[in-house]
């Protein structure tokens, strides 16, 4: 049997198992509150659990848990098995309020500073479209991805595997903007990106600013995109223009961009010098902790998944998704007892570069019995997922495979 026809055949075992989404409809969320917010208005539930927000109601409800109006994540049964994740399931993360919808009417006229160039000005997204076009296939993730299994219960929000997805950007190559614009101006060190909310007032902007700086090399790769998925850029995802970073965590790549600056220094807003940095638990954030830059290496499995279903036993199918972070994946490997083995699992679907993340699935016999399916990733420069996670006060860039694994019931 070849490895195509395991794969679709467990693939339809799979499916013939699952009772689907309505099985899981009456399963209330793992729905902790997030931190410090605003919420928008929420639009009336359909069925239980949170509503989705007004920017948001277009998202497929039932593949979601709405942790707040402004987080948003995707539940591990409803990743599906064809690597691009659909704009309707791709989780949001706001940190402050969207701005009003009326800006993604005309994205054409939306207008973008650009600054520490040998010629500074404004460009809008029709400009942009005329100087370079290019997509790319990336992992989109939240630093604060697999921090529900921090022990220490760090702020912020409860997410497990679903504040990620796999999506396409379009747009213009960022070095094309700054070749038209004379190029980057002498000393420049970094590409800060601001986000186009308005602030709230008689606040010092730098305390709730969404402005992030990431080391100028990062330039090389990054867009100024207006399209996600082969459609024009909604405003939950940042529309009318997104700064896009690809291997940078989520925070990096600033939505409804409205200024774009090749800086000597980081950024002096919070969410730069203190806040979104790797340090010790209990400590203070600051400048003097690594940033949350590069994606970690990552996999965890999506099917079969059921919570409270057990499997039929027999053979199957174990599918799940391998990401590489900042640098290319190389492979992954399926445990199920818990760690103590690993085997080389198969890639099925497209391998879309360096940025994506890869599906991959393993067939197994699995007996009646308690079983701890575990993944594996590594990356091409040989970084692997540790067993542990790395614990950090804000429960940042959790790659451990053990919080990821799940324990399969099989009867
Ligand atoms: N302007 C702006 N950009 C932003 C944010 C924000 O609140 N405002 N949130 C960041 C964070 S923390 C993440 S994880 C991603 C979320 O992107 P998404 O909502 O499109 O999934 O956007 C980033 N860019
Ligand atoms: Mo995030």
């Amino acid at each position: 049997m070849t490895t195509q026809h395991l794969v679709n055949h467990g693939r339809r075992r799979a499916l013939a198992v699952g009772g689907g989404l309505a099985a899981l409809a009456g399963l209330p969320g793992a729905a902790l509150a997030d931190g410090v917010r605003q919420d928008p208005p929420a639009k009336a539930a359909a069925g239980g659990g949170k509503a989705l927000p007004e920017y948001a109601a277009w998202k497929d409800a039932d593949a979601m848990i709405v942790h707040s109006a402004n987080t948003i994540e995707l539940r591990r049964e409803a990743f599906g098995h064809s690597t691009i994740t659909p704009s309707e399931r791709l989780y949001v993360r706001n940190n402050l309020n969207p701005p009003p919808a009326d800006i993604v009417k005309d994205p054409d006229v939306w207008s973008l500073e650009v600054a520490g160039v040998a010629k500074p000005g404004s460009l809008t997204v029709a400009d942009l479209k005329r100087l370079g076009l290019t997509a790319v296939t990336m992992v989109l993730q939240c630093s604060g991805n697999g921090r529900a299994w921090f022990p220490h219960k760090p702020s912020g929000t409860q997410w497990t595997v679903g504040a990620a997805g796999c999506v396409v950007f379009a747009g213009v190559p960022v070095r094309d903007v700054v070749a038209a614009l004379g190029g980057v101006a002498g000393g420049m060190k970094y590409m800060t990106g601001t986000g186009g909310e308005a602030l709230p007032e008689g606040v010092d902007p730098n305390m709730v600013r969404v402005e992030r700086s990431v080391p100028l090399e990062a330039m090389e790769d990054a867009i100024l995109a207006w399209e996600l998925n082969g459609a024009a850029l909604p405003l939950a995802h940042g529309g009318p223009l997104r700064l896009i970073v690809p291997g940078y965590m989520g925070v990096n790549n600033i939505k409804y961009i409205r200024r774009l600056a090749f800086t000597e220094a980081q950024s002096p807003a919070k969410i730069q010098q203190s806040s979104y940095r790797f340090y010790p638990v209990g400590e203070k954030g600051s400048d003097k902790y690594p940033s949350i830059w590069e994606m970690p290496v990552n996999s965890w499995l999506t099917s079969p998944y059921e919570p409270g279903k057990p499997l039929s036993a027999g053979r199957m199918l174990l599918s799940g998704v391998a990401l590489g972070g900042f640098h290319a994946l190389k492979g992954v490997e399926v445990s199920i007892d818990g760690g103590q083995t690993w085997q080389s699992a198969e890639w099925f679907g497209p391998d879309m570069g360096r940025y994506a993340w890869r599906s991959f699935a393993m067939s197994v016999d699995l007996k009646p019995g308690k079983y701890r399916i575990a993944t594996r990733a590594t990356n091409d420069q040989g970084e692997t997922q540790p067993k542990e996670r790395r614990e950090n006060n804000r429960g940042y860039n959790n790659n451990s495979w053990l919080d990821h694994s799940v324990e399969l019931e099989v009867v």
